[in-house]
């Protein structure tokens, strides 16, 4: 090895894209491109319903809220230290979705085996058009490439994940059209989230109070009560559905008399809502601890509770 040959080993070049993005710098359209490249034949490659191994760490959305990623690392280990399962909506609402979904796309690279990232709602090419995403990056790049490579990526994201064959996760919820993990393991989701059907429910659907099926205030996607979700997790032999969607004040929240677990990990989501997040650590006996944490300090931006009377003088 010489010392001109800095460059020419591709896990060093992912390693530095790694440590930039970490210091929430985006990477250039050319190194985006290839990485998504690289990205789109590990993720083929995954099911429809990924097995996931513990112990294993499971996060909630994070929504562009870049230092509360890096906070959520710092609270809950750095991958690969930590084995990571996102649970989707990692764009839109906050400032850096190209820095979030850039490293954890790049994370996904480098560490195949030590993170998993399913697909949300907001992983779609026509809500990024309406909740920030693309306008960031025309703001960033100065035209759509990056947001084109990013939303065409996501069609292979894979839509759901099991946890030592007992703890199902997934972005939003269980759908009329699914009874069991082979109808989810055998279609097709290749393509953009429809309005409509299976692969829509699992990314929009949410539990309710209320028994039975009903139509979802949001438009897409089904609410469903405890009934549904014990006769799902008796016919497929799971202790758990841990799904992320809906803001939660303190990070996480049962439902279902613990058949179901919500789990938020953006912090002050949209910087105003003064909510906790939290993360799920299973643990190698299957042991559950939720990890809550506060938003990490934002140096250098404007402040409302720290306007001192000094400022009026
Ligand atoms: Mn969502």
């Amino acid at each position: 090895m010489g010392a001109n040959s800095v460059s020419t080993d591709p896990t060093t070049d992912l390693d530095e894209q790694i440590s930039q993005l970490m210091q929430c710098k985006p990477l250039s359209e050319q190194q985006v491109r290839g990485l998504c490249d690289k990205a789109k034949e590990t993720l083929m490659e995954e099911s429809n319903v990924q097995p996931v191994k513990a112990p294993v760490t499971i996060c909630g959305d994070i929504h562009g809220q870049f230092h509360d990623l890096a906070e959520l690392f710092r609270i809950g280990g750095k991958c690969p230290d930590t084995n990571y399962l996102f649970m989707g909506d990692y764009v839109d609402r906050g400032y850096y979705s190209v820095e979030t979904v850039t490293l954890l796309v790049a994370l996904k690279v480098r560490y195949p085996q030590r993170i998993t990232i399913l697909r949300g709602n907001h992983e779609s090419r026509q809500i990024t058009q309406v909740y920030g995403f693309y306008d960031e990056c025309l703001r960033k790049y100065g035209n759509a490439n990056v947001w084109k490579i990013f939303t065409d990526l996501f069609d292979y994201f894979p839509l759901t994940a099991l946890v030592e064959s007992e703890i199902f996760c997934l972005h939003g919820g269980l759908s009329p059209s699914i009874d069991t993990l082979d109808n989810v393991r055998n279609f097709d989701r290749v393509q953009e989230v429809p309005h409509e059907g299976p692969m829509c429910d699992l990314l929009w659907s949410d539990p309710d109070d209320r028994c039975g099926w009903g139509i979802s205030p949001r438009g897409a996607g089904y609410t469903f009560g405890q009934d549904i979700s014990e006769q799902f997790n008796h016919t497929n032999s799971l202790k758990l559905i841990a799904r992320a969607h809906q803001l939660v004040m303190d990070g996480f929240n049962w439902a279902h008399e613990q058949k179901v677990v919500t789990i938020f990990s953006a912090p002050n989501y949209c910087y105003r809502c003064g909510n906790m997040a939290s993360i799920l650590e299973v643990d190698d006996c299957k042991g559950h601890t939720f990890i809550q944490f506060e938003p990490a300090p934002r140096r250098g931006e404007p402040d409302v509770t720290r306007r001192t009377p000094d400022y009026f003088l």
